[in-house]
């Protein structure tokens, strides 16, 4: 039994008997202006101002043409099916995202390595990194169900264990991202105001949450009020585009029912100075595929 000494101070409680908003603790771009690496200073002034870095293009149209190629290789790989790291939609029964493919995938392996990708993440969070998440998401079209509003850090913190706001997410379009088929959408600034959410978490919650998140909702009353103070920005862009986001960017997407997939490929760095201990509002830990504790540095 861990002593409360031995705990990690709570900075951002959740999942308690009321909804709360709290001011962030933490900074945004943890590295000292000027330090090296592909992002500029401007990039990384709106980064620390909006919470995203939009790229119009982070890799070309040759590697999207390979990694989408590698996305469709192992969504049409019958082991995968049965893997438990693919979670199918609910109504389809299609597969809906695969976890851990940095692990599963030499290609998408090399991508997280990649230093365009990697490096601006070592900016951002000011430290060595090391892969929390990663996961493509195919989001086909007829319907995909899309991801409701939520901070990802809220699930970070209360589930797997991050302490800190010292981590970032790169979504990287693998298709085209139009206005209409159930883009990323992220509320400009709401990054720096945490929302402790009402709830207990299930045992077991991972199950039903990455199909359709519960615990961890914030309520209508918060989001209008986020919503009025920043506003929503859609983000869409050609394949091989990208959007950083920080971890605690109130963000969603919407079903996509046209024909167009909107598929990704989704890698979350945490920074080493950040890793995992016990949840902070769970009853226990979720899979390592799902939140890592292998803290070996990206190189
Ligand atoms: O629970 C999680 O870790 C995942 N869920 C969502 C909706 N976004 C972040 C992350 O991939
Ligand atoms: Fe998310």
């Amino acid at each position: 039994m861990t002593t409360a000494a031995e705990r990690t101070a709570d900075l951002y409680p959740t999942r308690g008997t009321e909804e709360v908003l709290i001011e962030r603790k933490d900074p945004v771009v943890w590295s000292e202006p000027g330090a090296p690496g592909p992002a500029s200073a401007d990039d990384l002034a709106g980064f620390e101002r909006d919470g995203f870095l939009a790229i119009d293009q982070l890799i070309t149209p040759d590697e999207v043409t390979a990694y989408h190629a590698e996305l469709e290789r192992l969504i049409n790989d019958p082991t995968m099916r049965a893997d438990e790291r693919s979670i199918v939609e609910p109504r389809s029964q299609e597969i809906r995202s695969i976890f851990e493919v940095h692990k599963i995938s030499e290609v998408f392996g090399r991508l997280a390595a990649d230093p365009r990708v990697v490096g601006r993440a070592r900016q951002i969070l000011g430290s060595d990194v090391y892969v929390h998440q990663s996961r493509i998401n195919v989001k086909p079209g007829f319907g995909a169900s899309g991801f409701y509003w939520h901070s990802d850090f809220e699930t970070w913190h209360a589930e797997d264990g991050l302490a800190n706001m010292r981590t970032v997410s790169v979504s990287i379009a693998l298709t085209k991202n139009h206005d209409t088929n159930g883009g990323l959408m992220i509320m400009p600034g709401s990054h720096k105001t945490f929302l402790g959410c009402s709830g207990e978490t299930p045992k077991d919650n991972y199950k039903k949450s990455l199909q359709m998140q519960d615990a961890g909702t914030p309520s209508d009353a918060a989001l209008t009020k986020l919503a009025s103070a920043h506003g929503i920005r859609l983000f869409t862009g050609e394949a091989g585009s990208a959007t950083w986001f920080d971890c605690n960017a109130m963000h969603g997407s919407g079903d996509n029912i046209t024909p167009y997939p909107r598929s990704n490929v989704f890698l979350v760095f945490n920074s080493v100075e950040n890793t995992a201990v016990e949840p902070f509002a769970a009853p226990v830990r979720r899979p390592e595929f799902i939140g890592a504790r292998d803290f070996t540095p990206v190189r």
